[in-house]
């Protein structure tokens, strides 16, 4: 698919994408807060799409979600939102107060790396496979419950409006669809953490936010 602008051709940004899938909303929030059009493609990770051939091309390893620009494929959501940071400079993700920066790297890398990889499918199914169905979400209970501690004490003395002040930037990118997993669909008491559970009321208030909720995708089931 191509758009025009500028009088040049122009090739429509592609996302690979799951509805479900929190690294994917990642990516779509930023889409919209930069107002970047995109073509959906859908990836259905519960029927192993992400194991195809086809899809392995587009990344060797097997995850959602991969961005295509014109001839370049950007894999992992940390570097896809970076790359278009730095492409598509329109609503900055990163403050530029060197401390809050630091921050913003450090919450995003809590969820993505200390969070995140452990409630994994592929992590979920060897679980379920190993001990046992009912394992699954106080495993994924305690690891988030672990991260959302770390996060709350380093935020604490630094939130705003959002998690680095009144305005959205990286952090929350990794924070909203966290959250919101943990809330909808592994059952966490968010009572120990307030200031996340503040920051998510926020959240889903905005439209940008809205927009890139898993049931506003086109995969998300009509039933
Ligand atoms: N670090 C990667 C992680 C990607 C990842 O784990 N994606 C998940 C969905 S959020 C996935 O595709 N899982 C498929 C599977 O486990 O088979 C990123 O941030 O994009």
């Amino acid at each position: 698919m191509t758009t025009k602008s500028s009088g040049e051709e122009k090739q429509q940004l592609q996302l690979y994408s799951y509805h479900r899938s929190s690294c994917s909303f990642r990516v779509r929030i930023a889409l919209k807060l930069k107002g970047l059009d995109y073509e959906y493609k859908a990836v259905n990770l519960l029927k192993g799409e992400q194991h195809s051939p086809e899809f392995l091309k587009v990344n060797p390893v097997g995850y959602v979600p991969a961005l295509v620009d014109g001839d370049m494929v950007i894999v992992d959501s940390f570097a896809i939102i970076m790359y278009l940071e730095e492409k598509y400079p329109q609503h900055p993700l990163l403050p530029r107060d060197l401390e809050k920066k630091a921050i913003n790297y450090q919450a995003a890398n809590i969820v993505s790396a200390s969070i995140q990889p452990l409630q994994n499918l592929g992590i979920l199914k060897y679980i379920e496979e190993k001990v046992g169905p009912g394992a699954q979400v106080p495993w994924v209970q305690k690891h988030i419950g672990k991260g959302f501690a770390a996060l709350e004490k380093l935020l604490k003395n630094h939130a705003g409006k959002y998690a680095t002040g009144d305005d959205i930037f990286l952090a929350d990118l990794f924070l909203v669809p966290q959250i919101h997993g943990a809330v909808k669909r592994f059952n966490v008491d968010m009572t120990p953490y307030p200031l996340l559970t503040r920051l998510y009321e926020t959240y889903i208030q905005l439209p940008a936010i809205q927009d890139a909720m898993p049931e506003k995708q086109p995969d998300f089931p009509s039933s």
